[in-house]
């Protein structure tokens, strides 16, 4: 950790707090997100959904669609079949219906589309499509999906018998086992992290325009990911990949929503192949709830080993994953699991292992979404909780047990038990000032009289490490691509530049960011200095924005690529000069000869000089600008102490989150007034995910959670204002010591709200409580055990 002093004054060279670049047009109203994009001729797509969660389809009968005014196209799966379209690679290297063409495999699915003159007439038309199904049995339970006489839901895999999507395993069975057989204390849990939904504010959508004559398709859509939509686009539909641009414009929040292609994309590039005009699809809030990423849906088993005193040992778990009808989720090619196997935590074990079965159920495919930092939301969560059920078995102080079993700062890099070399750390500062500022000892002190009351008081602790940037070449791939990142700067002769990056912001402030990046490198005001992203055109290929990559790769790439420029601009300091570039010295924004600060060429002089009269030294080309493409070497290791108080009103069960302090360590910080939003609005969503998110089914596979008056999404009224602070511990691999921030928030505040809960109900013997901790769960969790003293 090192001690920093944060540039406050609002106009940096660099880092420190600067107002986003971005609102100028975002809080204006002059944003222009997909559905702004109107084209001359423009139709409208609307699409059939089917109304059962598993059903064969008998027939399909679009004749009076057809003919229903206004429409130029319906579209089936039959049809698709014909083009080889009705299926498509999803980001796991499975495959998923473009439109359903045998069976219907969730509530939901998409079954036809229509292309209309207008949005109200293609709606029109699909009441007129009749479709005839007959209805199987769901599978909902992820538990009976396994059992032998389930029926198999994906019949279209040749040679399927079973519901199995992967089995997974890491870590040391054996070792872990033997460590357990030696432990003094186990303790074992049940643990499930509920099915839940990233609802941006943004639905998803498209307009495509294919030009038949230029043979080009232009693609507008909502994508944190354009380039690597761009190649699979190329690979689905056979269109060589330079003709096909693919533009992210402004997006309205992804949170991972936005990372995998839904069927939709693909309708408005069939529909606007066969009519010859520019076709818009726009889904609504419950087309948007009901099929696209969900996220999480794990059932997890715990265990966690240690002795008397309180050292832990090791923990190993047991997970059931529900992956939905197909397996839609985004994952590095060899981490079928996501990044779960950061389970082992903050801490330093002898043993870990951990088990998965992911299964197919008749649900909407999806999984990593919602800041999930692919899946270290399960795995911190899980950690997090059995920490502290085994402080409640042990009677000790949560905040003890866990400075107690700390990885040490000389340990780093530190490789976990399940094999991830955490870049480095330094734990006990960052909790110890989370403690401080939440005055723990006398929130203690005031717990105690309250319970003597009768009150119900709780004090939660997370502490949670992540593992972001995917990732370097050498294991990280999606479906074949590396996860490296270009970035090119283009210095312009009057000093002014611009930066164009791989990766695409739905709403975390890149245009200024990376502007800061560049500007701390080069000594650019980052006024002088636009972002360009979201454009497949005009920008290099990446992977794009999830997994709060941006920063550990983007970012890198951004700094390194200044880098490249300065040396450049070295070169022609010294013939401007006329010194040797050993004799020069870089002082931000300028290079001054050595002992004689006097003479000295800024920046933008070199820039001018760059594209100007006269010769450049040997070997120096004219034009100042460079391009890089960046492969990490390490991911980068971000890490938070949170600590959540709560009051139970023992009469309605409802919880109140009444205090949070966040503290974050994301090493070197760009923005700190963009680090402070992102974590204000993940803790939001933690508040979300803890109390009152859930999207769940009925027996019948109908989703419960459909619109915003089912799934409840937090709003200022049930957050707290947010006590936030930070540490630094740069990460020594990362050409400027960041790391990401994104998701932080989300991961570390739902063990601590739970936390905070199933403490504030200890008198009452509860040791863990599933989420979302509504009222009615938290009422029936008092009922069902004793009563308080
Ligand atoms: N930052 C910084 N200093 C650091 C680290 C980050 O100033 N040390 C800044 C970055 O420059 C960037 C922002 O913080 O402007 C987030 O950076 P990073 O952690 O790299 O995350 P990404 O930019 O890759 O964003 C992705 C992440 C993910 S995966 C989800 S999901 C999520 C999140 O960001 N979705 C969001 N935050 C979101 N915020 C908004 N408003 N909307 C979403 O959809
Ligand atoms: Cu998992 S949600 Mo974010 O990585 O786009």
């Amino acid at each position: 950790m090192t001690q920093v002093f944060e540039n406050n004054d609002l106009q940096p060279v660099g880092y420190g707090r600067m107002l986003r670049k971005e609102d100028a047009r975002l809080l204006r109203g002059r944003g222009r997100f997909v559905d702004d994009v109107q084209l001359p001729g423009m139709l409208h797509l609307a699409i059939l959904r089917s109304p059962f969660a598993h059903a064969n389809i008998v027939s399909i009968d679009t004749s009076a669609a057809e003919a229903s005014p206004g429409v130029k196209a319906v579209i089936t799966g039959e049809t698709l079949k014909g083009l080889g379209l009705a299926w498509m690679p999803t980001l796991s290297n499975d495959v998923q219906a473009v439109l359903a063409t045998d069976r219907v495999r969730f509530q939901g699915q998409e079954v036809a589309f229509v292309v209309a003159e207008d949005r109200y007439q293609a709606r029109d038309a699909l009441e007129l499509i009749d479709v005839e199904y007959d209805v199987l049995e769901p599978v909902v339970d992820v538990r009976k999906a396994l059992s032998p006489d389930a029926p198999v839901i994906r019949t279209d895999l040749e040679g399927k018998t079973d519901n199995h999507v992967f089995d997974w395993e890491t870590g040391d069975e054996a070792e872990t086992d033997r460590v357990f057989a030696s432990a003094d204390v186990i303790v074992k849990e049940d643990i499930v992290y509920p099915r839940v939904h990233p609802a941006p504010m943004e639905t998803c959508g498209s307009v495509a325009d294919f030009d038949p004559v230029e043979g080009k398709l232009r693609l507008w859509s909502t994508t944190q990911a354009p380039h690597a939509h761009r190649t699979l686009y190329a690979i689905v539909a056979g269109i060589p990949e330079h003709k096909i641009q693919v533009i992210a414009p402004d997006i309205g929040g992804g949170f991972g929503n936005k990372v995998p292609i839904y069927p939709g994309y693909v309708h408005s590039i069939v529909g606007s192949i066969v009519t010859g005009r520019p076709v818009k699809w726009m889904e609504d809030r419950s087309e948007n709830l009901i099929s696209t990423g969900f996220a999480r849906d794990y059932i997890m088993r715990a265990e966690i080993a240690a002795t008397s005193e309180g050292k832990i040992l090791a923990i190993r778990t047991n997970v059931l994953a529900d992956h939905g009808a197909f397996n839609g989720t985004a994952a590095p090619v060899k981490y079928p699991a996501g990044f779960f196997g950061v389970f082992t935590g903050s801490y330093d074990l002898q043993a870990a292992h951990c088990k998965m079965t992911a299964v197919y159920t008749n649900k909407a495919p999806g999984g990593v979404a919602y800041a999930c930092s692919f899946r270290i939301t399960e795995a911190v969560y899980l950690v997090e909780r059995i920490v502290d059920a085994l402080a409640y078995e042990l009677q000790m102080d949560p905040a003890e047990l866990r400075l107690k079993n700390f990885i040490q700062p000389e340990q780093f890099p530190y490789t976990t038990k399940t094999g991830w070399v955490y870049d480095s750390g330094d734990y006990e500062p960052t909790m110890r000032l989370a403690m401080e500022m939440a005055g723990y000892d006398e929130l203690r002190k005031e717990q105690a009289e309250k319970r003597a009351r009768g009150e119900l008081m709780g004090i939660g602790i997370a502490f949670f490490t992540e593992a972001v940037g995917a990732g370097p070449r050498k294991n990280m791939d999606i479906l074949g691509l590396g996860m490296a990142d270009g970035c090119e700067l283009r210095v312009h002769p009057t000093g002014k530049a611009v930066v164009r990056l791989s990766v695409k912001t739905q709403g975390q402030g890149h245009e200024t960011t990376f502007a800061q990046i560049v500007a701390e490198e080069l000594g650019i005001p980052p006024a002088d200095i636009d972002v360009l992203h979201g454009d497949t055109d005009n920008t290099p290929f990446g992977l794009g924005t999830y997994g709060s990559r941006s920063t550990p790769v983007s970012g890198a790439a951004a700094a390194l690529v200044a880098r490249k420029v300065r040396d450049k601009a070295k070169l022609i300091a010294s013939a401007m000069l006329e010194v040797s570039v050993a004799d020069l010295d870089w002082v931000k924004g300028s290079f001054q000869v050595k002992g004689d600060p006097g003479r000295s060429v800024t920046i933008q002089e070199i820039a001018f000089r760059a594209h100007g009269a006269g010769d450049l030294p040997d070997g120096v080309e004219g034009g100042l600008e460079a391009q890089i493409c960046y492969n990490p070497s390490n991911l980068t290791y971000p890490h938070g102490a949170y600590i959540c108080v709560v009051d139970i009103d023992p009469g309605t069960a409802e919880v109140k989150v009444r205090r949070f302090i966040a503290v974050d360590d994301c090493g070197t910080r760009i923005n700190p007034m963009i680090i402070e939003g992102q974590v204000h609005g993940g803790l939001t969503d933690g508040v979300g995910m803890a109390l009152m998110e859930m999207i769940s089914f009925d027996e019948d596979g109908n989703c419960l959670g459909a619109s915003l008056m089912d799934y409840l999404i937090p709003t200022a009224l049930e957050v707290p204002d947010w006590e936030t602070g930070f540490t630094v511990t740069p990460s020594p691999h990362h050409p400027i010591g960041a790391k990401g921030i994104g998701e932080s928030a989300t991961v570390g505040s739902p063990p601590a709200i739970v936390n905070a809960v199933v403490d504030a109900l200890k008198p009452f013997g509860i040791r863990h409580a599933d989420m979302p901790l509504t009222p009615s769960r938290v009422w029936d969790a008092m009922r069902g055990q004793a009563t308080p003293p």
